[in-house]
């Protein structure tokens, strides 16, 4: 049997997946998934999303590539800059990082929004409760007193004083007609995506091709370091990023095959 056989899909506790094992970080995102769909916040469509992102992360070397960790720089500095930041949360990204999400919106003052693509009030509900006890202060998207225009009814509601009003909104994991109807509102956006050719990273200010589990604490720890910065400094840092240059060493790496 190889190490991989040994660990069980079904552990009860993800202390019990080995952290010296080859594929840890893969095996601790699929039972973050599976127990986020046994609760109720993650749709089953997001066992599908989180498959096809682990095939693009194994490519990448399951390790934050230096242009991504540029983009992470990038996007906590829009973050510190932003008037109106907010941290757009999903079934996926609640399962996989609800603490660091709130460390994150601390960390920039950002607000956190529920904003789901398969909307139903249970999951919406089950979500913000779930944040809650991962740290959140306040969680937005209970109220849905706004529309992105350019999208389906469901798909597109928003809270009022949350995404609709928002200068910079972080997207992760994001499906690419909303990407897009957001980038239409002309909304600096930030997305979260290991899949480089998406339409949501294609469309985002700042696309971040890296894992969210890798990704959300590197902009947070960004935003602290960067926390004394003025404003210049914060510009500075937001004009030397290159989005198509990152793009395109995403692809390169993940094409090249270069483990
Ligand atoms: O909870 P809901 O109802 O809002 O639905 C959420 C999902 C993710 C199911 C929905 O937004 C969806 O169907 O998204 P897509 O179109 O499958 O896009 C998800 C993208 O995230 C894909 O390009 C994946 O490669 C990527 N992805 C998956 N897991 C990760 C990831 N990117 C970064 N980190 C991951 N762990």
């Amino acid at each position: 049997m190889s190490d991989y056989d040994s660990v069980s899909a079904d552990v009860e506790h993800e202390e019990e997946i080995p952290e010296n094992h080859p594929r840890y970080q893969d095996l601790l995102t699929r039972h973050r998934i599976e127990r986020g769909v046994e609760k109720g916040i993650t749709h089953l469509q997001g066992m599908h999303a989180e498959g096809r992102g682990s095939a693009f992360d194994y490519l990448l070397g399951e390790e934050t590539i230096p242009s991504a960790d540029d983009a992470e720089r990038a996007a906590a500095a829009h973050l510190l800059l932003a008037d109106r930041p907010v941290l757009s949360i999903n079934g996926n990204v609640a399962a996989l990082v609800p603490g660091e999400m709130a460390a994150l919106a601390d960390a920039v003052d950002a607000d956190l929004e529920v904003n789901l693509f398969n909307r139903t009030p249970e999951r919406i509900r089950a979500i913000a409760d779930h944040l809650r006890e991962h740290g959140a202060d306040e969680v937005k998207g209970l109220e849905a007193d706004a529309h992105i225009p350019n999208l389906d009814h469901e798909r597109s509601k928003v809270d009022a004083d949350g995404i609709y009003e928002a200068d910079v909104v972080l997207v992760p994991l994001e499906d690419g007609d909303r990407a897009e109807a957001l980038d239409e509102m002309g909304k600096i956006e930030i997305v979260i995506d290991l899949n480089p050719l998406s339409r949501s990273p294609q469309v985002a200010d700042v696309p971040i091709v890296d894992n969210i589990i890798r990704a959300v604490p590197s902009i947070t720890e960004h935003a602290r370091k960067l926390a004394a910065a003025d404003e210049d400094e914060l510009r500075a840092v937001i004009e030397g990023f290159d989005r198509d240059r990152a793009l395109e060493e995403a692809e390169e790496r993940i094409r090249s095959g270069d483990l």
